[in-house]
């Protein structure tokens, strides 16, 4: 492993344009859970079953619940040293940072110009009049909350399944993905889609992943450093 970290360390000390592509992964060291962590459930639900405009229509309370059970979760949780390493190789060579996250852990260790592709947890919108803004309440009055503009049914503003990415953000990461000379993937099971498309769109460049398993990227890299991101990250950027 010393001899891979060794090499990893170069590859990122001679890339010129770093991208990475974090996951649910990068936050498991801040408390977290995965998706796909057995403990991922909630009430015996799936997130696979609650994170849908289905689930939503039926049951708006059931999955607001959710949304802010899991709010108050990330509220209580800070940034680890994976989301700090992350910050400290933007500071110091530049990097475009592409999440599958919504949990904002990333915007508060200091990354900045980050391309949410799932949405935000933070950010609810409105279901009538499309009016979105960023609120940090832990319990609401109420669930389903209000649209502070109209008083209509708010919705968490994250991407669900079922639901197109923002399209400018999308196309922003894939320019990136296309552009770099090294492609990070950090703590992604690499199956949710057309996120891990992105991995797929490099040209001629390095493809580093840091998880503690193997995942449907693996194969697809060229160097797979196995463990914990938020204690390979530091060594890999430790000035
Ligand atoms: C769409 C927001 C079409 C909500 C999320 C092919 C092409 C296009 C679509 C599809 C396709 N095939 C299937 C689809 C449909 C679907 C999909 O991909 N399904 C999957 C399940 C097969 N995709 C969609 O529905 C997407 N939309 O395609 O729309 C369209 C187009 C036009 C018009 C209309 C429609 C939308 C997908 C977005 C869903 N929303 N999140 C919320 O969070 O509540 S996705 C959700 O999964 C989270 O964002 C999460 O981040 C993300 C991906 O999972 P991971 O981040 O990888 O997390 P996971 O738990 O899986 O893995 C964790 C990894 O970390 C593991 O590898 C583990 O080993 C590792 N790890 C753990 N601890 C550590 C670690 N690594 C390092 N260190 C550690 N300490
Ligand atoms: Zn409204």
């Amino acid at each position: 492993m010393q001899q891979h970290l060794q090499q990893a360390r170069q590859l990122i000390a001679d890339a010129r344009r770093v991208v990475a592509l974090t996951g649910a992964g990068i936050s498991a060291e801040s408390g977290i859970r995965t998706f796909r962590d057995p403990g991922g459930l909630w009430r015996n639900f799936r997130p696979e079953d609650l994170a849908t405009p289905e689930a939503f229509k039926r049951d708006p309370v059931t999955v607001w619940e959710w949304y802010q059970w899991r709010r108050q979760l990330i509220a209580a949780a800070s940034p680890n040293a994976g989301h700090l390493a992350l910050v400290r190789l933007q500071q110091r060579q530049g990097l475009t940072l592409i999440t599958q996250n919504v949990d904002g852990l990333h915007d508060r260790a200091g990354s900045t110009g980050i391309l949410k592709l799932h949405g935000d947890i933070w950010t609810l919108r409105c279901t009538a009049c499309g009016h979105a803004w960023h609120d940090e309440t832990h319990t609401f009055a109420a669930l389903p909350p209000p649209c502070e503009r109209c008083g209509a049914m708010a919705r968490p503003g994250v991407v669900w399944f079922g639901e197109a990415l923002p399209e400018v953000v999308f196309r922003q990461a894939a320019e990136a993905a296309a552009a770099a000379d090294l492609f990070l993937v950090i703590g992604t099971s690499a199956v949710v889609f057309p996120a891990a498309s992105l991995i797929r769109q490099r040209k001629n460049c390095t493809v580093m992943e840091i998880n503690i398993e193997r995942t449907a990227a693996t194969s697809n890299a060229d160097l797979a450093l196995r463990g914990p991101a938020g204690e390979i990250l530091p060594q890999l950027v430790m000035d």
